[in-house]
């Protein structure tokens, strides 16, 4: 059985999360977040499956309630949305990740399964879990942990790991203000993806000792993790040795897209000629819940001027009517009109661009109308004042901001 911990505000993807959480954030043109984990549990083989929510969870929940239900009972799959619903004590929400696993205990051993495989909602990636599975059940570790290497740098965001070479976990250090380099490899550290797998009845011995203690956080990552490891039995499984991979050249792809920036160049990549990032693999599609759409139209307007869209994906119900796109993500139902050109853009479902508007290296929430003559992405300064600018020079445009112009 997977659990996938679907909780997290993600607060550094800023307004984006301001109505939705995390791992229901759109991504790649049709899906959201949480299809990446969820289709790779399914891909993998992965009978049951439970989602774990809290924060904002309403059109997270939409989304698994619209495109997650065809699993049968009849052939033993299941499919739970577990929501923080004060299962055991009136007033306490999910405290940590751990607790978030430990509240639906009950729920999970009415399964029995043998393994548990503790999942993320907020990351970007293709693996096959069964890879893993397998490592844990025959090394008889008391826990796999995931893990990827990223830039050292980067690491003060994630759990980083040292190991043997077996494998073994020696040391465990949550969000290091100076993440430790791997040996030989200054600017390389070891990741913790944030996925786990237990022998079912270790994790709820575990955890119930776990929830006994008034002084845990009651998380993964902060104590569940660095308790195991202090017991010596903890082990690491590579990412790349069971990443899915888009050619046999190809970068292992994982990506936390937790911040505007890399949100949005995880999206603006996938309009490169080759990505990383594969999404046409017919052998391990990514899942989700799809409206049904007419095809994506391209039409001159009336004086002859081409709609035209270059290194850019476009998906059903869009319209694009004498209008310019150059490196454009255009989920489903944005129409662009007449005299306007759009570069390096990542458009949400149902934005409707006017005429005569640039845009250039930005972000633009679900249903927005975007008024007829709007630039965006020439004068720093002004973009500033008016939407979400990042340090990169990214804008994320949301509803509010637009009806605080007072068009
Ligand atoms: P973080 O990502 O910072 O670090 P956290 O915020 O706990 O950890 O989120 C982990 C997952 O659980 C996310 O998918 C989130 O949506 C979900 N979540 C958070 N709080 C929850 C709650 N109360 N109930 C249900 N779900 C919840 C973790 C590990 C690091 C590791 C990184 C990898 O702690 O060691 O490196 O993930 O991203
Ligand atoms: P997302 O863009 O993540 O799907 P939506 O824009 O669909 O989020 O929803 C934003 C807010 O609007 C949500 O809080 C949701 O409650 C509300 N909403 C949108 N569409 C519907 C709907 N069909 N039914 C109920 N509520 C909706």
């Amino acid at each position: 059985m997977a659990i996938v911990l679907a909780g997290g505000r993600g607060s550094r993807l800023m307004e984006l999360t301001d109505k939705r959480a995390k791992p229901a954030v759109y991504f790649g043109g049709k899906t959201r977040i949480i299809d990446f984990a969820l289709s790779n549990a399914l891909n993998s083989g992965i009978p049951r499956i439970g989602v774990a929510t809290q924060y904002k969870a309403h059109s997270l929940i939409r989304h698994l309630q619209h495109g997650w239900s065809f699993f049968r009972p009849e052939r033993n799959e299941s499919f739970d949305i577990l929501p923080a619903s004060q299962r055991i004590s009136e007033d306490n929400w999910y405290m940590g990740t751990a607790d978030a696993i430990y509240q639906n205990l009950d729920i999970i051993e009415s399964y029995a399964p043998k393994y548990l495989l503790i999942l993320a909602g907020d990351h970007v990636y293709k693996q096959d879990y069964g890879v893993m599975l397998e490592e844990h059940s025959e090394s008889g570790a008391s826990v796999t942990v995931g893990c990827v290497e990223v830039p050292r740098m980067e690491a003060t965001a994630f759990g980083v790991m040292h190991i043997d070479e077996n494998d073994r976990i020696i040391d465990f250090l949550e969000k290091p203000k100076d993440p430790p380099a791997m040996p030989g490899r200054p600017d390389v550290a070891l990741a913790s993806m944030g996925i786990y797998v237990f022998e079912t009845k270790l994790l709820t011995e575990v955890l119930r000792a776990n929830a006994a203690d008034p002084n845990s956080s009651h998380d993964f990552g902060k104590d569940i993790i660095p308790q195991l490891v202090a017991g010596g039995n903890a082990r690491a499984h590579h990412y790349s040795k069971s990443a899915l991979r888009s050619g046999p050249e190809a970068e292992p792809y994982w990506r936390d897209v937790g911040t505007i920036d890399a949100y949005f160049s995880a999206n603006i990549d996938l309009t490169t000629t080759v990505p990383d990032l594969d999404l046409y693999d017919r052998e391990w599609p990514i899942w989700t819940y799809s409206e049904m759409t007419a095809p994506a139209k391209f039409v001159h307007d009336e004086d002859g001027r081409r709609g035209e869209a270059i290194a850019s994906l476009v998906s059903g119900d869009c319209i694009v009517s004498g209008a310019a796109l150059r490196h454009a993500l255009l989920f489903t139902g944005v129409h662009v009109n007449s005299f306007s050109s759009i570069e390096n853009a990542v458009l949400l479902p149902r934005v409707n661009i006017g005429r005569s508007v640039r845009l250039k290296n930005v972000i633009v929430d679900r249903g927005i109308q975007i008024p007829s003559g709007l630039v965006v992405g020439e004068d720093p300064v002004e973009d500033a004042r008016r939407f979400r600018r990042t340090e990169n020079g990214i804008c994320l445009i949301t509803e509010e901001m637009i009806a605080a112009l007072g068009h």
